[in-house]
């Protein structure tokens, strides 16, 4: 039967603040500008908003390093325009779910910062280990240790005030918290209220799932023993990850159930979606159990990995029966209990209709964009859409290092270019087009104007990062008004999970797994059955076995539910046996 919770039904909206409008001319998106275009999102018809942060920040990942959690940073605005995005988004029936960035906080949160003395009731809030500067706390006297941080170099930071180092397993500003003391876990559970009391409906929470760390009884992290820590298997660019050993660590489900408990016990209409690293489409379902009291949902990894071997700078062509494989077990795992959330895009991936769609031409970038959409959002789960996918936006088009912004893939080009010698320069400018997360990260296009109409170009600044040239024909603005736009197709979408349980809840059986063009499967719920068939190739493909057969018979139009080309097309197409180049349809059988 369908879930009740309103989100098994409901679609939410991804809203990178900096890149989504620009309220007050200085370049940067703020929550003014957020305000002035619910109107948009009401109409495309979204239940509700993951906003990432806008908590105060120095910005180094982009927000993702917070140095205040009950304070909006003053790029984006105040906290009084906080009050109005959520007050003006509820007046709309939008909910607004915040990003929980609590894995690690900026260098510059007053919590570090007291950490920094070891005297102080801080001293143990995060991962501090001592060993002599220049000797990272490896085994004493021997080669630093070799623990890499994602965002490039080790991942220990010499602190000259407190004499020791601490771990970082992303940026050297962003300290991870040391969750194994309540104390921490407390002070996360009160700002959490604190945001709930405030209005919001939930959080998205950040890396949620390397909050525990896999550590020894005497709270040693692994190969640390009398005080020397051994490396861990280093990788090509000469650091190991220290993901594995806080990946689903062994008290995860013990702080999600404690976390359920201080700040979700007794309320009601929220949402929980965690990112999920390292998480299995197993451990997906005990997580989100709601039996188990921890998470509504999850975002799982596997499939937006199908196409990246080992790197995710040395990506490859997508193989559909993989990208199935991921998918198909997410779906299966969560067949009788546990729920999936269902993504392709975000603002740490590529745009996947640049990654795994067609943009040779207008056409076929919006034929194909259309086919992607509807493969998502008619699998079973919570569909997240994020800004400018909906529009068909692509990838930056980016051709010089100083184009980019995001750290990550700066202090990558110099790690594998520079140091590790891994690439050469032009090898990975491409690698960084195709995988670079400032591909997401262009500013929303609203119309043809400069800028995009993402800030007013009387203003004194230029956007925070490049416009994408080919906003001058992907915007909101034309395609609001063409009833075959990305956009329109996207609202239709929505619409029909909003009105067919079948689409929300009913059960999914893959069809034709093995093709290696052509998606298949079926959603049914009682009586209904639909078909969804969609040909994820640019090339012509044969209707597989299993959907021919439940096909045959002639091609009645008023049991088409939703298609990406008109009737007659397909009706020629398929008395021929076959699928154009990504047409993709649901079918009521
Ligand atoms: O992402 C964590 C994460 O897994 C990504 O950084 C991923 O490792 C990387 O983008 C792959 O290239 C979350 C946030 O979504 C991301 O924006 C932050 O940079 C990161 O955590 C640290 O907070």
């Amino acid at each position: 039967a369908p879930m009740n919770p309103w989100w098994a039904n409901a679609v939410v909206y991804q809203i990178y603040p900096r890149s989504f409008q620009d309220g007050n001319g200085d370049g940067y998106g703020d929550l003014q500008g957020i305000i002035s275009r619910l109107d948009y999102l009401a109409e495309l018809g979204i239940d509700a908003i993951w906003l990432s942060p806008v908590y105060r920040s120095p910005q180094d990942d982009n927000g993702y390093d917070i140095s205040d959690y009950r304070d909006i940073d003053p790029l984006f605005g105040t906290l009084e325009d906080m009050d109005r995005l959520i007050e003006r988004a509820h007046e709309l029936g939008i909910k607004i779910v915040m990003d929980l960035v609590v894995n690690h906080t900026s260098d510059e949160h007053a919590w570090f910062q007291a950490s920094r003395d070891k005297n102080s009731p801080y001293a143990d809030w995060y991962w501090w280990r001592p060993a002599r500067e220049g000797f990272e706390p490896g085994t004493p006297g021997a080669e630093p240790n070799r623990w890499g941080g994602s965002f490039g170099g080790s991942a220990w930071k010499y602190d000259t005030e407190r004499g020791e180092y601490y771990l970082h397993t992303f940026s050297k500003k962003q300290p991870d918290l040391n969750w194994e003391n309540p104390k921490v876990r407390h002070a996360v559970y009160d700002m959490m209220n604190w945001w709930l009391d405030r209005g919001i409906d939930g959080f998205r929470m950040d890396v949620i799932t390397l909050i525990s760390k896999r550590i020894d009884d005497e709270g040693h992290l692994p190969g640390e023993s009398h005080g020397a820590i051994q490396d861990l298997p280093v990788g090509e660019e000469g650091y190991s990850s220290p993901w594995p050993f806080s990946m689903d660590g062994p008290r995860l489900d013990e702080f999600l159930k404690e976390m359920r408990h201080e700040v979700f016990e007794g309320r009601t209409g929220y949402l929980t979606v965690g990112e999920g690293q390292g998480i299995s489409s197993k451990r997906n379902e005990s997580i989100t159990d709601p039996a188990n009291r921890e998470l509504d949902m999850i975002f799982l990894f596997d499939h937006v990995g199908v196409d990246q071997d080992g790197s995710k700078w040395g990506m490859t062509k997508l193989e559909l029966p993989r990208l199935k494989r991921a998918m198909i077990e997410q779906q299966e795992a969560v067949h009788s209990k546990g729920w999936a959330s269902l993504y392709f895009n975000n603002h740490d991936q590529p745009r996947a209709l640049s990654r795994w769609g067609d943009t040779s031409t207008p056409q076929l970038r919006v034929k194909s964009a259309k086919a992607l959409g509807l493969l998502l959002h008619m699998h079973r789960g919570t569909p997240y859409v994020y800004q400018g996918e909906e529009i068909g936006m692509t990838n930056a088009g980016f051709t010089k290092l100083d184009q980019y912004q995001d750290l990550e893939s700066i202090n990558a080009f110099h790690q594998r270019v520079d140091e590790a010698k891994l690439q050469d320069a032009d090898s990975m400018m491409a690698s960084l087009g195709q995988a670079s997360r400032d591909n997401a990260r262009t500013p929303m296009q609203w119309d043809s104007s400069t800028f995009a109409g993402f800030t007013s170009p009387e203003g004194s600044a230029k956007p925070w990062l490049s416009v994408n040239p080919n906003a001058s024909d992907i915007n909101v603005e034309a395609e609001k008004t063409d009833p075959d736009s990305v956009f329109n197709f996207y609202r239709r979408l929505i619409e029909l999970r909003h009105g067919d349980d079948a689409i929300a809840a009913g059960d999914f059986s893959p069809l034709d797994i093995d093709d290696d063009q052509v998606y298949a499967f079926t959603r049914s719920l009682e009586d209904r059955t639909l078909l969804c068939i969609i040909n994820v190739s640019s090339h012509n493909a044969v209707i597989p076995s299993q959907s021919a057969r439940l096909l045959r018979g002639d091609f009645a139009a008023e049991r088409l539910v939703i298609a990406n080309s008109d009737v007659d097309e397909l009706r020629q197409t398929m008395h021929e046996g076959q699928l154009a180049p990504w047409s993709a349809f649901v079918y009521q059988i």
